[in-house]
């Protein structure tokens, strides 16, 4: 099922290959979503609507639901599942709350005092898809960090339903968050219109958020097209899976499925240092899809999915870094030595009894992760995203006496006087 490969035969082609995504599938429609931003910035709500109606399949006569409509909707939800929302609610806080750690100011020369500050964003956009899986894990995944910054405007977009309303799941986590507003519109429109601003959807300054290739498009676009940031570029989900003698091929398929299943561009990839159980896995992974309701989706992913079969785990961790995984899942009896080499990952998940799910939702870490190799460069969102960090300093007379002739040398040597007369009337 899974093509296999020895890691020392491959040759530098195969890496090619083999460490390739997806090579922008977004590519073919740019135009289209170039037009649909030109429209919303031109006719705001009207636009909205008419993509409402003609993608959701509804129409709108207002744009948003409020809080007695969220109450009302979150309240059709079973007990059960509310309690699972808290439990994921209050771990993801918890975890995130560490985040915020104050720094230490810090006296560079006697008297010349630098310290820095974070601040939240102001306006933030969260955008959650709705479509073939509806995600309420990543709306806590954001909302939360976005709360604990402090973000004085949090906005929601997510695709209305055929009834024109949405999710009593998302509904409920928009009260666990104190989020008394959503907006129904979806899609490269909805990135539009956080971006630009409509008659009913606020402009914000960050948009945070998965979603379908149109989403993906829309934020990488308009993050040129104005100044709104986005939280990352994003791109099919990800595994990368390291296992030895001691792993269990049950567990190690269920993992692999366990991303399968999120879309047929998903990779799950095994590299294991022994055959044996790359043929267990194998065969575990036949069972297994046949009982999945998104058996087609999953299977779909794993022809476009491999194993690698490694000497030892130094090779095994060799090309993970080299393929820099959204998750690494380590299902090894000695990981400890494993973790520091560790060097390219989104988040990592360690031992037989760690499965990536808890972290997808509710063992507190961040499920909005770097996709396509960006693991290399990037990190999954936290805190750190809904603020900025300001610096602040302050001189004493001191603190100018010992630092102003170095300034006042190095502004002579740019040949930028005014830079060196600030110091000087001051000085002398
Ligand atoms: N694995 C996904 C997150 C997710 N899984 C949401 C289930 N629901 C991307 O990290
Ligand atoms: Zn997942």
């Amino acid at each position: 099922m899974l093509q296999t490969y020895r890691y020392s035969t491959l040759q530098e082609t195969d890496f090619e290959r083999l460490l390739a995504r997806n090579t922008d599938p977004s590519r073919g429609i740019e135009q289209l979503v170039m037009e649909i931003i030109g429209d919303v910035k031109t006719n705001g709500d009207a636009a909205l609507k008419k993509y409402a109606e003609k993608f959701d399949g509804v129409q709108l006569t207002r744009l948003y639901l409020e809080a007695n409509e969220i109450a009302s909707l979150a309240s059709t939800i079973g007990r059960e599942q509310q309690r699972a929302l808290e439990i994921a609610f209050a771990n993801i806080y918890r975890f995130h709350e560490t985040q915020l750690r104050k720094e230490r100011s810090i006296e560079t020369m006697p008297g010349v005092k630098c310290w820095r500050e974070p601040r939240p964003i102001e306006k933030v956009g969260l955008y959650i898809p709705g479509g073939s899986a509806v995600l309420p894990s990543t709306l806590l995944m954001l909302g939360v960090p976005a709360r604990i910054a402090g973000c004085k405007e949090i906005v929601v977009c997510s695709p209305p339903q055929a009834d024109g309303k949405i999710n009593g799941y998302i509904a409920y986590c928009l009260q666990l968050l104190k989020i008394d507003r959503i907006y129904l519109v979806g899609g490269a429109q909805a990135v539009a219109a956080m971006a630009y601003g409509t008659e009913s959807v606020p402009r914000v300054d960050k948009i945070f958020g998965p979603g379908n290739q149109y989403v993906t498009k829309a934020k990488s676009l308009l993050q040129g097209l104005t100044n709104v940031s986005i939280d990352m570029p994003a791109g099919p989900s990800e595994v990368l899976v390291i296992a030895d003698d001691s792993a269990n091929p049950e567990y190690v398929a269920a993992d692999l499925l366990a991303q399968a299943e999120h879309g047929a561009d998903s990779q799950a990839i095994l590299v294991s240092t022994n055959e044996q159980l790359i043929d267990k896995v194998q065969v575990t992974l036949k069972t297994q899809l046949a009982l999945l309701p998104r058996a087609a989706v999953a299977e779909k992913a794993l022809a476009n999915s491999y194993a690698i079969l490694c000497a030892n785990l130094e090779e095994a961790i060799a090309f993970s870094n080299q393929y820099a995984p959204e998750h690494l899942i380590i299902e090894t009896d000695n990981w400890v030595p494993l973790l520091r080499k560790v060097s390219n990952a989104g988040s990592v998940f360690v031992g037989h009894l760690t499965p990536e799910s808890v972290g997808d939702y509710a063992s507190g870490t961040n499920h909005t992760l770097p996709t396509s190799g960006y693991a290399r460069s990037y990190s999954g969102v936290s805190v750190d995203a809904f603020v900025k960090k300001i610096t602040f300093q302050h001189l004493t007379a001191e603190g100018l006496r010992n630092i102003g002739p170095t300034v006042e040398i190095l502004a002579e040597l740019e040949g930028l006087q005014a830079h060196k007369n600030a110091v000087s009337v001051r000085l002398h």
